[in-house]
This record gives C-alpha cells, sequence and structure tokens, in this order.
C-alpha cells in the first residue's frame, strides 16, 4: 500500500538534501549530500522494512578484527530476517558544494567495502555525535556514528527503525559533571524508534530513565516488565510500558508517526538469558573500570569507549562476548518489528 509512511519518505525527501536515486547503474553516484545504498534505497521506495545501525558500536565499540565481523553478521540477521539493514557512517568528507561534483559523503547503507574500511578505521574515524557533524563533514573527515547522529541520518531518509547495542545515558555522577550523552536529547527530538538493550550499568540508570521521562520518551521493555541494564537482563528499575511482540513495537512506532509526536521511542530488549550468566562479573570490572577513569581523568566523549575497552579487557573478553550477543538478538528483534511495521503501513 501506498501509505502514510511512502507519504512520509517522500516528505521527508523533499525537506532534505536528499537524493536516494540510482543514476547511469553508479553505486555512488546522486546529487545531494547523503549517498543511500541502492538496496535501501530501493527498500525505502517500495515500502519494505529498513533497519539503520550506527558505526561508533563499530569503530569505537569493539576491537578490530571481531568488529569488522559482528557489523557483517549483524546486517546478515537482519537480511535473513525480512529487512534491508542500513549502517549509517560518514566517509572521506566533504564535496565540493559549488562545482555541484558531488563525492557523497554521509553514507546510509554501506557497501562491504566501505564497512571494512570504517572497521579498520577503528579510532581514526572520529566518534561522531550530532555535535560533531559538522565539523567531521567541513573537514573531510570520516565519522562512525552515535545513537544521536545515527538516528538523525535515518530520520532525515526515512528509516524509522534504528537497532544498537546500548545508548548513551546520564553518567554516573552525572548531577556534577553534567556528562548527559546526546542520545537522550536525539531522543527527545527525533522520531526514530531505537531498538537496545537498555542502559549500561556503567551509567546512572535511573537518572537515565528520569531525563527520558522529561525529554518525552516512550520507553517500552520488550518482553519484561523491568528495563534491562545491557550486560544483564534486569536494572531493579520498573519500565513505564511493556511490549510483547514485534507488532506490539511496530504499533508503537505506527501511532508515533501518525500523531506526529517527533519524539523518539526507545524499545529496551534484554539480553537473552544464556548471555547475561557473568553479569556480576562485569558489575565488579564495572566499578574497577570506573575507578580508573576518575584516576586517569579520562572524561567526556571519550568515557565510554575507555570503558567499554576497559571492561572487556578485565572480564578476559566476556564482556565482548555479552555485547555481541546482545546486538545480534537486537537485530533479529528489530528486523522483525521492521516487517511488521511494513504490513501495517
Ligand atoms: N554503548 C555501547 N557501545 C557503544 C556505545 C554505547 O555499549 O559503542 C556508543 C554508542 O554509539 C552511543 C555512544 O551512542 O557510545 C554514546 O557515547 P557518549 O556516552 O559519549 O554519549
Ligand atoms: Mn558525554
Amino acid at each position: 500500500a501506498y501509505s502514510a509512511f511512502s507519504r512520509l519518505v517522500n516528505l521527508q525527501r523533499h525537506f532534505n538534501p536528499v537524493d536516494s536515486r540510482k543514476k547511469g547503474g553508479d553505486d555512488n553516484v546522486g546529487v545531494g549530500m547523503i549517498k543511500i545504498s541502492p538496496e535501501v534505497s530501493e527498500a525505502l521506495s517500495c515500502g519494505r522494512g529498513v533497519v539503520a545501525l550506527e558505526s561508533t558500536i563499530i569503530a569505537h565499540g569493539m576491537p578490530y578484527p571481531q568488529n569488522l565481523e559482528t557489523a557483517k553478521q549483524v546486517e546478515a540477521i537482519v537480511r535473513e530476517n525480512g529487512a534491508v539493514p542500513a549502517t549509517v557512517a560518514i566517509l572521506d568528507g566533504l564535496p565540493c558544494f559549488r562545482a555541484n561534483v558531488s563525492r557523497l559523503f554521509l553514507l546510509v547503507g554501506l557497501s562491504m567495502e566501505e564497512l571494512e574500511r570504517l572497521a579498520s578505521l577503528g579510532s581514526k574515524a572520529q566518534k561522531t555525535a550530532r555535535r560533531d557533524i559538522v565539523h567531521v563533514v567541513a573537514t573531510r573527515g570520516n565519522g562512525a556514528t552515535t545513537v544521536s547522529a545515527t538516528m538523525i541520518f535515518a530520520s532525515m531518509v526515512g528509516i524509522p527503525i534504528f537497532v544498537t547495542g546500548g545508548i548513551g545515558g546520564v553518567h554516573r555522577h552525572g548531577e556534577n559533571t553534567m556528562d548527559i550523552s546526546s542520545d537522550l536529547t536525539e531522543l527527545g527530538r527525533t522520531p526514530v524508534a531505537v531498538i537496545s538493550a537498555g542502559v549500561k550499568s556503567i551509567l546512572d540508570i535511573p537518572r537515565t530513565l528520569e531525563y527520558l521521562e522529561t525529554q518525552g520518551v516512550c520507553i517500552a521493555a520488550y518482553n519484561t516488565d523491568e528495563f534491562p541494564a545491557f550486560f544483564t537482563e534486569a536494572s531493579g528499575y520498573k519500565a513505564p510500558c511493556r511490549v510483547d511482540t514485534p507488532e506490539d513495537c511496530a504499533w508503537l512506532i505506527a501511532a508515533n508517526i501518525k500523531l506526529k509526536l517527533k519524539t523518539g521511542i526507545l524499545i529496551a530488549v534484554p539480553i537473552p538469558k544464556e548471555h547475561s550468566a557473568s553479569g556480576s562479573v562485569i558489575e565488579s570490572a564495572i566499578q574497577r573500570a570506573l575507578t580508573e577513569a576518575r584516576n586517569k581523568g579520562i572524561t567526556g566523549n571519550a568515557e565510554t569507549p575507555f570503558l567499554l575497552a576497559r571492561v572487556n579487557e578485565l572480564t578476559g573478553g566476556a564482556s565482548l562476548a555479552s555485547n555481541i550477543a546482545l546486538i545480534k538478538n537486537n537485530a533479529l528483534v528489530g528486523a522483525k518489528i521492521a516487517v511488521s511495521l511494513a504490513q501495517i503501513q
């Protein structure tokens, strides 16, 4: 059905400098500021389910080569479940606007070569949140998009669903440092549903939930009453609402689109039981990593990547294994939601 959703996509194309149409059979052809891969472009125009994926998790969240391996597996899971993956990143910076000869730089739907390039750039790709976008673009840099930046690009091209591992939140002692991830404000201003395993306990979970309430973000826990804590299924805090099936999630997203609330949705999927066993081991590693970060004076946007890498070292790779398992599970759930949304739209 040529529906509200297609109209939304068209509307967004109209208001954004995006040209997803394929010209002359060249994958890299387009005249706008965002290159959308032919596969994603086609899926969007015929109303198939598409799942956006972020790239900070690839470049900064995991070591090479597990990052590349995981990124490929996540894309494969999305495909196996009937949706099209669209990994988002910024590669090669700015085209010459005036000459109107565009090398395109904002990428939605990385090709395999682009994915490999991003994975091997690793932390050489700049961690790019909303505030960083213009600088990465203006300096022709390479940017790995965080949840906030990925939501922006997903929304621009009309992808309403985005899968990640975990989102940023209010950091512990955030009431003093004011270190609150821009993921939370983005959820308050951009209508994309983010599928994540909740919020890591390296963060302040109750304050993160409070902050999301202030931002007007619908938080739905998947198949559970409790808000999950990334490495563990439960955080001890109740989620504001509960969903039990991909269809439940799709109706939430459809209602959000129809009502034009312009706020995001957080769907929190607990890590599968069999992978959450090492939760208490991870918790003590987190405590130690937090102390080390404080002693080393690591703050700001360097904190999350430091903590993730250090916790992984301290747990002898156990946290990375859990991380990979939960992302794959989120991809499975996200793809089913995308398919379900495509059916009801
Ligand atoms: N949580 C993870 N892995 C990650 C991130 C969060 O388990 O890679 C990344 C995401 O890209 C998220 C970002 O958007 O960290 C948040 O960073 P900060 O806390 O600096 O806002
Ligand atoms: Mn921060």
